[in-house]
């Protein structure tokens, strides 16, 4: 609970403490307004585009943002604040003097606020960002399944806990992910979590469907929530005790959102002719409607919960469990402002007229819209500074240092003169597993029902799936022979997911989060089968925007997983791994190359300016190399190698990525009586390649002296004129730009149709990958 603040401690005291909080949410909603009106009227504009941002839908949010800030929220809580009140959140730390009125006069210019809150870019503490609607929203249950794994764990004391809080508006409801989450939450016992629903019943385009009311309670309270539902504030309850207030509180129930809308946006006038219509002859209505003038008339009829402190107070105060709840606040898009309830008001924005009328009415003199208390005399600003001072924000845990967990120098190669890379992996994996090495202690694996099939099966085996209430495998206790234990401890390390990619993402967001969020790093290792990243694309962008750091195994991928057919082949994932910032991205052939890259990997993943990692493998079994030193490694890591060296000036290459490495292989032995010299390169990322590439010229751009990118180095052994093939399971546009690097012909070969079942001979010559192919292609750069 909130150490009781001295304002709290009697009845006079606490209408004073919601009187004063009332006039900090005025104070948010002015502030919002004026950054959002100030970026869009006031600041000097160069390009004639709209600057943006949302005012009703910042106003919609004011009073839940400040009972949860200045009252419910502890030091330890997390939040990810609904991505268009990201003004309100800035306001807040304006407030606490922790964001600067520069930033704001900035916003959504460079270096200024962003538009929606974001962890990387913003200077305020944000614990999570938010953007595309619903991702912010489940993250925040991944994360307190996180904490709870930190406190099994022994990393994380039960006393450092906190509510892991979305602030939510109800067109996210729409979202399919949440109900994914919901599943998987109830599957995993989730706790400590808050949404908190800004029901206005307004989305982008239009007002909400009536009938969807009360669905959520039922679909919540099923996946085991708690909903507390705060429909009306202090105002209107108290009405509805008079003479006639039952007719009112009946009329308001039933009053379809639209209509509420219309009447919200229409004003005090309007809702005194309707009232007055559909309840004449009610006892108590004319007295009622002659107790208020239209203003007040209007404040009532729109004192919904979500927009009372009071009532949000008590509904925060009264949670005092970790049950996950969802508060179901109704409020109104634009309270307070004169785009209230119009149903265009998402972009809408006030124009200078109205907003000189909001400043008036709050009694901000002109020149003194920036001044945090302006207008309300020394003493009650005093009196607010200290309590915004003394609120449990202003001693926020912000994002928390990490030690580094050590990476041993090498991690050792599986065994085996025939191996495909997915058994590689998931044999570095096993390895670590049965170590006793810290780095094995910090690796958490999780996959979409695909565990097994993906070789992540001998790492569960061997430290356990987690539950924080155990669970028997009921198989081996009846001794059922099984090659794979589904045993859950407190100590286990494998998170088990249902098949939803949308959750695998966020819970790999989540884990790749906790060194920042609970100050323990953890490795995430997820497998997914490569052409499923596509269902979870939005998902795994959001975790890199944040910067959370994670291994993702895209595996089988291609056409290369053959029988299994086109349905789940993966076309595009080599250019969603060049296009993914955040992201770095590897196609490797051998094992020794795989466990290169992990090795690689885990350090990546901790460094600070590192970032994720996404191996796409195969379960294509490929007869290993004999290396003779180990000097192809660094250049393995940089994104190519030499895997057979072209003679000085040679006249032609192939260039080939992962899986199909025997037919470029062949092709090569094939070709060297008639082109002797012809090189043979391994592109291990054609991702770290093309950036470094780019990279090298933006810096000859700059004037920067840098030394040639990699792949110019590598290319700068074949003659200027030289011709390359370039080879992959996957889209050809991958490897076909490493013609343009020095303007040589380019003949690129891979897949940009959609494939068939078959053997891999059949496939591989049906879309022209086998060696042959490779062969044709080489001729035909010297025809
Ligand atoms: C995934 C995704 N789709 C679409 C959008 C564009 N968009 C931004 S806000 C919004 C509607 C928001 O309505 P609601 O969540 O109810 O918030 P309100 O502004 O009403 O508080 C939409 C469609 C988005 N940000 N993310
Ligand atoms: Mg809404």
């Amino acid at each position: 609970m909130n150490a009781p603040s001295p304002l709290k401690a009697t009845v006079p005291a606490r209408a004073e403490y919601i009187a004063m909080l009332t006039q900090i949410e005025e104070r948010l909603r002015w502030l919002s307004s004026w950054t959002v009106h100030n970026a869009n009227n006031l600041r000097e504009k160069r390009d004639g585009l709209k600057v943006g941002g949302h005012q009703a839908s910042c106003a919609s949010m004011t009073a839940i943002m400040t009972a949860l800030y200045f009252h419910a929220l502890r030091p330890t809580d997390k939040v990810a604040v609904k991505p268009h009140a990201g003004p309100v959140l800035h306001a807040i730390h304006y407030l606490l003097d922790e964001q600067t009125r520069d930033k704001l006069e900035r916003f959504r210019g460079l270096g200024g606020v962003q538009s929606y809150p974001s962890r990387t870019k913003d200077t305020i503490p944000v614990d999570f960002s938010t953007g595309s609607v619903g991702l912010g929203v489940a993250v925040t249950a991944f994360s307190s399944l996180v904490q709870d794994y930190l406190v099994a764990h022994g990393q994380l004391a039960e006393a450092e806990t906190g509510r892991m809080i979305a602030l939510m508006g109800d067109a996210e409801l729409d979202e399919g992910n949440i109900y994914e989450c919901l599943i998987e939450g109830y599957k995993h016992d989730l706790r400590n979590c808050w949404w908190i629903v800004d029901y206005n019943r307004q989305s982008l385009d239009a007002t909400t469907a009536d009938r969807m009311f009360r669905r959520f309670d039922d679909i919540f309270e099923t996946c085991g929530w708690r909903v507390v539902t705060l429909k009306h504030g202090r105002l209107q309850r108290e009405a509805f005790k008079q003479p006639g207030g039952q007719a009112l509180e009946d009329w308001i129930e039933n009053c379809p959102n639209a209509d509420f809308a219309v009447l919200t946006y229409l004003g005090g006038a309007a809702w005194r002719d309707r009232l007055a219509k559909d309840l004449a002859g009610v006892p108590g209505i004319d007295a009622l409607l002659a107790d208020h003038d239209d203003a007040e008339l209007a404040r009532l009829m729109t004192n919904l919960g979500g927009h009372c402190i009071e009532t949000l107070l008590d509904a925060f105060d009264a949670v005092t469990d970790d049950k996950p709840t969802l508060f179901i606040a109704y409020t109104v898009k634009g309270y307070g402002l004169p785009l209230a309830g119009h149903k265009d008001n998402h972009s809408g924005m006030m124009n200078t007229a109205q907003i000189e009328g909001l400043r008036h009415e709050l009694g901000i003199a002109p020149g003194a819209e920036w001044d945090k208390w302006a207008g309300l005399g020394d003493s009650l600003a005093a009196s607010l500074e200290a309590l915004v001072k003394a609120s449990p924000i202003a001693r926020k845990v912000s994002d928390r240092r990490a030690a580094a967990v050590p990476v041993p120098a090498r991690l050792p190669v599986p065994e085996g003169a025939v191996l495909s890379t997915q058994a590689a992996f998931g044999k570095v994996l096993y390895d670590l597993a049965k170590s006793d090495d810290p780095l094995a202690g910090r690796i958490v694996t999780t996959a979409p029902d695909v565990t097994q099939t993906t070789n992540l099966g001998a790492f569960v085996n061997q430290r356990g799936l987690f539950r924080r209430q155990e669970l028997a495998d009921v198989f081996q206790k009846a001794r059922i022979p099984s090659a794979q234990k589904w045993t859950a401890t407190t100590a286990g390390q494998h998170i088990e997911l249902g098949i939803a990619e949308n959750n695998f993402f966020l819970l790999m967001t989540s884990l790749g989060l906790a060194a920042p969020h609970f100050g323990t790093r953890l490795l995430p290792v997820g497998t997914v089968y490569d052409p499923f990243i596509a269902r979870g694309l939005d998902a795994l962008n959001y975790g890199c925007y944040q910067d959370a750091r994670f291994l993702l195994v895209g595996t089988p991928s291609g056409i290369t997983l053959a029988g299994e057919g086109g349905a789940h082949q993966s076309i595009n994932t080599p250019l969603i791994g060049m296009g993914q910032p955040g992201l770095e991205s590897f196609e490797p052939a051998f094992a020794d190359e795989v466990a290169l890259l992990m090795q690689w990997a885990f350090a990546h993943m901790q460094a600070e300016d590192g970032s994720s990692v996404y191996l796409r493998l195969t379960t294509r079994q490929i007869e290993q190399q004999v290396r003779a030193d180990d000097s192809w490694e660094a250049d393995a890591i940089a994104g190519a190698y030499w895997l057979r060296e072209p003679a000085p000036g040679a006249r032609a290459a192939i260039a080939y990525s992962g899986a199909v490495a025997p037919e470029a292989m062949a092709a090569w032995e094939q070709l060297q009586d008639d082109l002797p010299g012809l090189g043979l390169l391994a592109v291990t990322s054609p991702d770290r390649l093309h950036r470094d590439w780019s990279q090298a010229r933006a810096a000859r751009w700059k004037g920067n002296m840098r030394q040639p990118s990699h792949i110019e180095t590598l290319l700068g052994r074949l003659a200027p004129d030289a011709g390359l093939v370039t080879v992959l399971d996957g889209s050809p546009a991958a490897l076909s730009w490493l013609g343009g690097v020095r303007g040589q012909r380019v003949s690129p070969l891979g897949t940009d149709r959609f494939g068939q079942t078959g053997d891999l001979p059949d496939l591989y010559r049906t879309y022209r990958l086998d060696s042959e192919a490779i062969i044709d292609a080489v001729a035909e750069l010297f025809l």
